[in-house]
C-alpha cells in the first residue's frame, strides 16, 4: 500500500510546503543531466533545506505525521545518509526516538561499525528519507540494519518520484509513506500557475518512461496512476488543497447534480421568482438574482429562497455588482431593504474601485462563510475591460483568496484550479439582445474558451417552456463539460 499524503494531512500546509521547495530551488524544471546520462526535466536537491531551518522543521514533522497517520509501529529512527540525516535527528530530539546513524563506509580502525547508537536486535527502525526514486538506497539501509539484528518494516519519505521506487520495496516488505507524491507537487504547481500543462506533460512523460521497476515485478500498484495535468473533473477540484468552502461545496454539487447551469431569473415578481426556484431547482448549481428588479420584496421571499436553495440543492448568487468604496459597500452588503449578506451565498463586485470593495464586503461575507467573485470582462459590446484590466481582477482575487473564490468573465482568465469562472451571456444560438448584450453558446464558454459555468437569462425564462429549455441548457453545458474533460485527459 502506498499512497501520497494527499488529502490526508493539513492540505493547506502541504500546498505551502510544496511552494516553498519550490522557492528555495529544492525542485527545478529545465533541462537536466542525471549520473545515469539520461536528461531529466525536472531536478530534486532537497539538500538545500538544511539551510531553512523553519522548513526543515516543518518537512521533520510532516514526516513523523506521516508515519504517525500509517499507524507505522517502530522504535527507533535511523535516516538515509546525508540529507534525511538532520530530518531523523529532529524527529528523534522532538518526539523522543532513540536514532541510529548508518555509516556510508566502515571505519577501518576501532569498532568497524556500519551503524553508529546502541542497536537493540529485534527493535523495528523506521528509515527517513528525502527523495525516492528506484528506492534503492532505502533498500541498502534497511540491509545493513537487517544485517545487525534490526526489523524494518516502514519507511517515510518527503518526496516519492513515483518511479518505481515504493513497488520495489513492498517487494521487500517495505512499506514507503510519502509525504509528497510528483503527481500532488505537479498539481499544486500547476494550480497555482508556477509550471505550465507542456511541463507537467513533460515530466509526467519522463516519469512514465523512466520507471526502474518494471510492471511485472509490482505487486498491485501502477505508477502516476492518474495524470496531474489532465484537466482535474470539478469534483476533483471540489477537493484540492487551500480551495475557497464556497468553491468546494459549488464544484461538489455540480457533480452530484451533473449540472453547471446558473438560472438567471430576472423576473419582477416574487412569486415568479419563487416558482422558477422551485420548478428549475433541480436543474441548476446556482439560481442568480438582481433582488433589486423585484417589485414586492420582502424577508419572507429571502427567507423562501433559502428554504428552496437547501431542498434542491442549489447556491444562491445576488448579481448585486458592488462597486463603491469599501465603507458603503459593507452597508449596501449586510443593511438596507435587501439584507444581502443574510441569504445570499455569492455576490459579486467590480474591481475598479481597488482592493478596499473586497475587503469591505469581506468583513460582513467572510464570518457567514460567503464568496465573492470579482468581474473580470463583460459580455457587452464595447465593454472597457481590456486585459491589463482582467489580470489586475486576477491579482486582486488572489491577494483575497479567503474570500473571493472566481469570476464573472466570458473565458477562463485564471489557471488556479481553485477559482470559479461563471460566464454570463450564453444562448443556444450566438447573437445579441439589441441593448448591448452579446451571446455565445454553451459549448463554445464551457469547451473552447475554459469557463465552468453558463449563466442563462432569457434563453429560460423567455421560453413558454422553462423546464424544457432549463433541461436543454444543462445538457448541453455538462455535454461540453465532459467532451472538454475527455478531450485534455
Ligand atoms: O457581463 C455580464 C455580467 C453579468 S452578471 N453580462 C451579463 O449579462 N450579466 C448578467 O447575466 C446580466 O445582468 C443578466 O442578469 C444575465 C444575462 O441575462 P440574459 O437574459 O442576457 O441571458
Amino acid at each position: 500500500m502506498w499512497s501520497p499524503a494527499w488529502g490526508r494531512m493539513a492540505d493547506s500546509e502541504l500546498r505551502a510546503v510544496v511552494l516553498k521547495l519550490l522557492d528555495v530551488q529544492a525542485v527545478k524544471f529545465g533541462q537536466f543531466r542525471l549520473k545515469s546520462g539520461l536528461t531529466s526535466p525536472i531536478y530534486f536537491d532537497l539538500r538545500v533545506i538544511i539551510s531553512q531551518p523553519a522548513l526543515l522543521r516543518q518537512v521533520s514533522s510532516l514526516l513523523y505525521k506521516c508515519a504517525e497517520d500509517a499507524a507505522a509501529k517502530f522504535d527507533c529512527v535511523c535516516g538515509v545518509p546525508y540529507t534525511a540525516l538532520p530530518l531523523a535527528t529532529i524527529i528523534c530530539s522532538t518526539k523522543d526516538y532513540p536514532m541510529l546513524i548508518r555509516r556510508k563506509e566502515a571505519k577501518d580502525y576501532g569498532t568497524k561499525r556500519l551503524i553508529e547508537g546502541n542497536v537493540q536486535p529485534g527493535d523495528v527502525c523506521l528509515i527517513v528519507e528525502d527523495v525516492v526514486t528506484s528506492g534503492s538506497s532505502v533498500l541498502e539501509t534497511a540491509q545493513v540494519l537487517q544485517a545487525e539484528g534490526l526489523k524494518v518494516t516502514d519507511a517515510v519519505v518527503l518526496l516519492d518520484r513515483e518511479q518505481g521506487g515504493a513497488a520495489r520495496l513492498e517487494a521487500e516488505g517495505i512499506t514507503l509513506h510519502p509525504v509528497i507524491s510528483i503527481s500532488t507537487l505537479l498539481s499544486v504547481l500547476l494550480d497555482a500557475g508556477h509550471i505550465d500543462k507542456a511541463t507537467c506533460r513533460s515530466v509526467e512523460d519522463f516519469i512514465r518512461e523512466n520507471q526502474t521497476f518494471s510492471a511485472g515485478q509490482q505487486k498491485g500498484s501502477s505508477p502516476v496512476k492518474k495524470t496531474a495535468c489532465a484537466e482535474p473533473s470539478y469534483g476533483e477540484r471540489a477537493g484540492r488543497p487551500g480551495i475557497h468552502p464556497v468553491a468546494s461545496r459549488l464544484l461538489r454539487l455540480m457533480e452530484q447534480k451533473t449540472t453547471n447551469l446558473c438560472v438567471s431569473a430576472d423576473v419582477i415578481h416574487a412569486e415568479e421568482l419563487l416558482e422558477i426556484a422551485e420548478t428549475l431547482g433541480p436543474l441548476m448549481c446556482v439560481l442568480k438574482t438582481h433582488v433589486d428588479i423585484l417589485q414586492d420584496f420582502s424577508p419572507e421571499v429571502s427567507g423562501r429562497l433559502k428554504e428552496l436553495a437547501e431542498k434542491h440543492n442549489f447556491l444562491i448568487f445576488e448579481d448585486r455588482k458592488f462597486a463603491d468604496i469599501g465603507n458603503t459597500v459593507k452597508h449596501q452588503y449586510e443593511g438596507g431593504l435587501y439584507q444581502i449578506s443574510s441569504w445570499a451565498h455569492i455576490v459579486n463586485a467590480h474591481a475598479v474601485p481597488g482592493p478596499g470593495v473586497v475587503e469591505g464586503l469581506q468583513a460582513v461575507g467572510q464570518p457567514l462563510g460567503r464568496g465573492c467573485l470579482l468581474i473580470g470582462q463583460m459580455s457587452s459590446r464595447g465593454s472597457l475591460a481590456s486585459t491589463e484590466y482582467t489580470q489586475a481582477v486576477v491579482k486582486m482575487a488572489d491577494d483575497h483568496s479567503d474570500f473571493v473564490f472566481g469570476f464573472i468573465s466570458g473565458s477562463k482568465i485564471s489557471s488556479n484550479a481553485g477559482h470559479i469562472h461563471m460566464t454570463p451571456g450564453v444562448q443556444m444560438q450566438r447573437g445579441g439582445d439589441g441593448l448591448g448584450q452579446q451571446y455565445s453558446t454553451p459549448g463554445e464558454v464551457i469547451g473552447t474558451k475554459g469557463s465552468d459555468i453558463i449563466i442563462v437569462g432569457r434563453g429560460i425564462i423567455g421560453s413558454a417552456d422553462r423546464l424544457k429549455a432549463a433541461e436543454e441548457y444543462r445538457r448541453a453545458g455538462w455535454e461540453a463539460y465532459l467532451n472538454r474533460l475527455s478531450a485534455l485527459s
